[in-house]
């Protein structure tokens, strides 16, 4: 981390439905070097501006295979982990219910079901692999990032009427803002 130049860090505007960046798939990072590690701090920061638990560099409009999480809750220390590369090497069988929120899709939450342990791998901010079993929120969240990395969105597990639904409401929002 760069503790001299925090003030370089900024927060970055996190694009919404129906952007169709939002269905890209994201290009995995041949060189980790200076660039990523601003970008990396810059999604935290945005991240915790927002507030969100989890953000993908997608999300703010840069298609790189980059995602940032942080499960600290309220007054609790910060816990920023960040994830060059990610990929599940394993998921278990039995599934977890989590109800689930997008930065992407404001104001919307719908109970998803996914498998309740996944294994991770990814590169540090060093380049080096890592590897490492997740469960509980920090799986699901994991999950919901790499999808973003993968063109898709939490909606995309919902049933076809929701999914379908909640693009019309956005789709709408966004012609009456050009609109106005
Ligand atoms: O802030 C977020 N909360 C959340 C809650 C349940 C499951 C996944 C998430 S991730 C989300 C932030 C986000 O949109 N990340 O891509
Ligand atoms: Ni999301």
């Amino acid at each position: 981390m760069n503790h001299y130049l925090p003030s370089i860090m900024s927060i970055r505007t996190i694009i919404s439905l129906p952007d169709p960046l939002l269905r890209k798939v994201s290009t995995p990072l041949t060189n980790i070097d200076g660039a990523t590690k601003a970008l990396a701090l810059d999604m935290l920061e945005t991240m915790y501006d927002a507030p969100g638990i989890g953000l993908a560099a997608v999300q703010i409009g840069i298609t790189q295979r980059i995602v940032t999480v942080d499960l600290a809750r309220g007054d609790d220390p910060k816990d920023p982990h960040i994830f060059i590369n990610p990929e599940i090497i394993w998921t278990s069988d039995d599934m977890n219910e989590y109800e689930e929120g997008c930065l992407s899709i404001p104001d919307y939450h719908e109970i998803v079901v996914r498998p309740s342990k996944v294994g991770v791998r990814w590169l540090d901010l060093d380049g080096n692999p890592t590897e490492r079993e997740l469960d509980g929120l920090f799986a699901t969240c994991i999950q919901h990032e790499i999808d973003h990395l993968n063109g898709k969105l939490f909606i995309d597990h919902l049933s076809r009427l929701k999914r379908e639904r909640v693009i019309k409401k956005f789709t709408k929002q966004a012609r009456r803002e050009l609109d106005e």
